[in-house]
């Protein structure tokens, strides 16, 4: 059986480029997902990456985790999606996204997932598992609605180099314009990868976790930022050989993640040759390349 969204949910996903879905997983399928976000290799993963004091997103979860990688395909997330982004729908990523316990601790700053990982096209979703009940406590999600109708905003310093969070404040300057998903556990957000959102610290002391995928359609052809395990994953119809490109211009982004030199994260490095990296012919502004 098939779930699509109804017209109704499509029409408030295109007016606020959000969208929750509560009660989509069982809490059976929760409870296997808690099981590996609570197992040890999950833990040390989350302790490595500082996770007692800020939120973490441990990527290529699914790719590593045959339990997770099936989640990657949930037919009822897949029916979403699909209504959204056409029936040959790819993973870009997966990651288990926590934000600590501890009062007053975590959080995600203002962005856009697009300035992350520019496409040719900006058919990409990104689909929230809710592991935990979630409110504003915990350190819900916050989306400023119709933000992704705005185009890209910038997440640079100015001269070229990426920040990784946008930096136009005037953006959330509305509080009107913001909603906190709150929902119970074993719900789905699905965001659009231009919309601006954040989320808050944990003021609970309660858990918040949760598991996504970056879905994107098969004819969005990545131009830059992390080529991850999991990405380029058919999980549903195929792929058509085909890009499909909006008219856009963007920045792409430039720089290595401070401490993560494993990850290249928002660099363009990987897209070019090695004879044009030796040759010192990469277009990369100096002060980013240096
Ligand atoms: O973990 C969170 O609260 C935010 C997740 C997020 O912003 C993202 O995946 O882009």
């Amino acid at each position: 059986m098939s779930f699509p969204l109804s017209a109704e949910q499509r029409a408030r996903f295109d007016e606020d480029g959000f969208l929750a879905l509560p009660g989509l997983l069982t809490k059976e399928e929760v409870a296997t997902i808690i099981d590996v976000a609570d197992s040890a290799h999950a833990q040390g993963l989350r302790e490595g990456h500082g996770g007692a004091e800020r939120t973490v997103h441990d990527y290529d979860i699914a790719a590593v985790n045959p339990t997770l990688w099936e989640f990657g395909a949930h037919e009822r997330i897949l029916d979403a999606v699909e209504s959204l982004i056409g029936p040959d729908i790819q993973i870009h990523h997966s990651k288990m996204a926590w934000t600590p316990d501890a009062v007053g601790k975590g959080g995600v700053r203002w962005h856009q997932d697009f300035a992350f990982l520019p496409h040719s096209n900006t058919s990409l979703v990104s689909a929230f598992i809710y592991l935990d009940d979630t409110t504003v406590e915990n350190g819900a999600m916050r989306v400023v609605r119709g933000s992704h109708k705005e185009g890209l905003l910038d997440h640079t310093d100015g001269n070229g180099i990426f920040l990784a969070h946008c930096q136009e404040s005037r953006m959330w300057a509305d509080e009107s314009r913001i909603a906190a998903i709150e929902v119970p556990a074993g719900s789905v957000s699905i965001h659009h990868c231009l919309a601006l959102h954040s989320s808050g610290p944990n003021h609970a002391g309660r858990p918040r976790r949760g598991l996504i995928f970056q879905y994107r359609a098969a004819d969005a052809v990545q131009l830059g930022g992390v080529v991850f395990q999991d990405t380029g994953r058919t999980v549903r119809g195929s792929f058509p050989g085909r890009a499909r490109c909006e008219a856009v211009s963007f920045n792409l982004p430039f720089n290595v993640w401070p401490g993560e030199t494993d990850r290249n994260f928002g660099t363009y490095d990987r897209l070019l040759g090695d004879e044009v990296r030796r040759r010192g012919l990469n277009p990369v502004p100096a002060a980013v390349a240096g």
